[in-house]
């Protein structure tokens, strides 16, 4: 017997204290728990400072203080003052809320992680936005929408009684990046989150986040007075429509006294909404605001809606919302998607922004990669939202709001690089100035590498190289210079710009979006077109305009350009589309080069895991360029240039490529392997 339990002691210091499977995300600090800290308040949100310090902290003594004086009164609650004295053996994290004492921790420790020195810190940190929250896309039977890292986090048949620990891990890691709120259910709302059963499982949520500084808001379906209260209508004008709202409202904030608000879509891909009742977007908005005003809850109103009978699609949110300008009451916030149409690889900024100045406005960014690879590609969309904050000035906005890429799976988001997303969205959601070079370097260096260890610098380069490059190589692969929605029916993984299904809503086929005929290629958006160029600003809308003036990256987004037409790169339309696809595929291939000599830095298991997905996207990207290209020869008529890999695979096999995956479904490895 004694023999036995000294075999398994030994065992067990055999085994790895934890595995490296990306379950620890940025967060992989330890220590012996001997960090001195010291705190002037005890609560919930301070304990969760101070324990995180003295799990991870391994410098000098540290001392939180809750203090409102004018200087932290003018940083905010949620901001910090953090400084060192006596040269680095003193710390100070000042603030004049509990949660400017949580960020402060996570910002000394996320420091220790990256490098830095803190012998001489002064530093004020206070956030841009008041509200930095995620949207999740789950639904009631824990399927995700658009999510591709498995199941929904939440367990609701096991709610409340039953409480995962890794809704706790969750919310730290939120609370770690700055994120403050969560939306915890899909848009398409089911009416049942708002029955009683299901609040109660919503306020055990609640109660685990709070010491995050964690707020919980619902989706709501526009209907739940049909649906669950079994009235007779939803008109937002209806006295007991009204009235089962404000009852509703005292409802859930009995239970969860600082619940957050509402997020609605409505009128939106067969969604209920007060259309439906003769009814305006603000009419119903401003319902739903007053049900939860007295609460100080706010309405967050989506402005993504389109329909198959309007012209073009890329103008329909702007037609129906701009004239409601200065109708919303003020807790609400029309959020909108950061372009006109859906989250594509590259699309310019929605022409809503800034034209509704009475109105307070959002952005919704999508962290899940719906039409970016999935979780298989890797994609490091930092640039992406920061190239829509050159357009659309950050301080016009009130909040940002971005589509959660998290699941069940051990490593969270499916790929251990689709971490850096949920990364990067929080740490520009309190900072939007932050470049996304110096985002990248941070996460790397508490994820992957040693910023301590000079053998790890070149190779931690390297890879930001790798994560910068990574958005601009998916976009030069599946839709370069303006291309978009060439997506396969039935999913958005891979192409199919020859889609045709005899009777479907033309705007959910590709040729709706690049129209490709014998002259040339793009959709007419200019005044000769369709016109969306006029909902710009006038310096854009002049410059989209003219086809000689409108940026490459977006040229046949604003324009049909024969086949011929010379683009600013000197190449015709043509030669560029094939340079670019093929500029893609390279760029992967080089990727994998880069991880490649990454190997002896990092552990075995996440090497191969992100190795086993670059090749992967390796062979995705030419499929998508093989697809694009040699479709798009048949009606250009035009040669792929000679110093361009030669097409693989022959148009017709292509086209029988049927991925055996329902609308919100991943498909497995086995099944890319098997397509081809
Ligand atoms: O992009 C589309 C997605 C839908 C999504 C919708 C939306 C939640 O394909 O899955 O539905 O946008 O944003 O409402």
């Amino acid at each position: 017997m004694k023999k036995l339990l000294s075999f398994i002691w030994m065992l067990c210091l055999l085994i790895p204290a934890s595995a490296e499977d990306g379950s620890r995300l940025w967060l992989r600090y330890t220590t012996d728990g001997q960090a001195n800290v010291t705190c002037n308040r005890q609560s919930p949100i301070v304990d969760a400072a101070a324990a995180e310090l003295r799990k991870g902290w391994k410098g000098a003594p540290v001392a939180l203080t809750l203090i409102r004086n004018k200087e932290t009164r003018a940083l905010g609650e949620e901001g910090f003052r953090l400084s060192t004295s006596d040269e680095g053996r003193k710390i100070s994290i000042t603030s004049a809320g509990e949660r400017g004492l949580l960020y402060g921790a996570f910002h000394l420790l996320r420091l220790q992680e990256t490098g830095a020195d803190w012998a001489r810190l002064d530093i004020k940190e206070s956030p841009a936005y008041d509200l930095r929250i995620l949207n999740h896309w789950d639904n009631l039977d824990r399927s995700v929408e658009r999510g591709y890292a498995g199941r929904s986090l939440w367990e609701w048949d096991a709610l409340p009684s039953t409480l995962s620990d890794r809704y706790a891990e969750y919310a730290r890691a939120n609370a770690s990046i700055g994120i403050n709120g969560t939306v915890i259910n899909n848009v398409n709302a089911s009416s049942r989150i708002l029955s009683a059963e299901y609040l109660e499982k919503v306020k055990a949520l609640a109660d685990i986040f709070r010491p995050y500084g964690i707020r919980v808001y619902l989706s709501i379906n526009f209907a739940s007075p049909m649906q669950l209260g079994g009235l007779p209508t939803a008109d937002p004008l209806d006295k007991q429509v009204i009235a089962w709202w404000k009852e509703k409202a005292r409802e859930i904030y009995r239970l969860i006294p600082d619940f957050g608000g509402f997020l609605v879509k409505a009128n939106s891909e067969g969604q209920p909404g007060p259309c439906d009742f003769g009814r305006s977007h603000a009419e119903g908005a401003n319902m739903l605001a007053d049900a939860v005003k007295p609460y100080k809850g706010i309405i967050m109103w989506r402005a993504f809606v389109y329909s198959p009978s309007d012209a073009d699609r890329a103008k329909q949110a702007y037609l129906e919302f701009q004239p409601l300008d200065g109708q919303f009451r003020n807790n609400v916030i029309v959020q909108i998607k950061n372009g006109p149409v859906d989250f594509q690889p590259r699309e310019p900024y929605s022409p809503l922004f800034g034209a509704m100045p009475a109105t307070a406005q959002m952005v919704e960014f999508q962290i899940t990669q719906e039409y970016l690879g999935f979780s298989y590609h890797l994609a490091y969309l930092a640039p992406m939202w920061k190239e829509f904050f050159n357009f659309v000035p950050h301080a016009s906005l009130k909040a940002m709001a971005g589509v959660a890429n998290i699941g069940t799976d051990t490593n969270w988001c499916g790929h251990h690089f689709a971490q850096s997303n949920w990364y990067a969205f929080g740490r520009l959601a309190w900072n939007p100035e932050l470049s996304s070079e110096a985002i990248a370097d941070e996460w790397l260096a508490q994820t992957f590498f040693n910023a301590r260890n000079q053998q790890h610098i070149p190779a931690a380069h390297k890879v930001r190289q790798m994560m910068m490059q990574s958005r601009e190589a998916v976009v030069d692969y599946m839709m370069p210079i303006g291309l978009h929605h060439l997506f396969a029916w039935g999913h958005h993984y891979g192409p199919e710009p020859w889609c045709a299904i005899p009777g479907a809503r033309p705007d959910w086929l590709p040729s709706y979006y690049h129209k490709a005929d014998k002259e040339g290629v793009g959709f007419d958006r200019s005044r000769n077109g369709s016109n969306a160029t006029a909902q710009y600003p006038d310096s854009l809308r002049r410059l989209y305009d003219d086809i000689r003036t409108c940026p490459d990256e977006y040229l046949l987004w604003f324009h049909h350009a024969p086949w011929q037409h010379v683009m600013q790169s000197g190449r015709t339309v043509w030669d560029e589309l094939c340079h670019r696809y093929d500029r893609g595929v390279q760029q992967v291939r080089n990727f994998q080069k880069i991880w490649a000599e990454t190997e002896e830095f990092i552990d075995a298991e996440r090497f191969e895991a992100v190795q086993s997905r670059l090749s992967i996207q390796a062979r995705d990207a030419v499929w998508w360029k093989d697809a694009c290209l040699l479709y798009f020869m048949e009606y250009s008529d035009m040669r792929i240039p000679y110093d361009i890999e030669r097409p693989i695979h022959r148009l017709d096999d292509l086209k029988r490529v049927k991925l055996p995956i329902g609308n919100h479904e991943c498909p497995t490895e086995q099944m890319l392997n098997e397509r081809r």
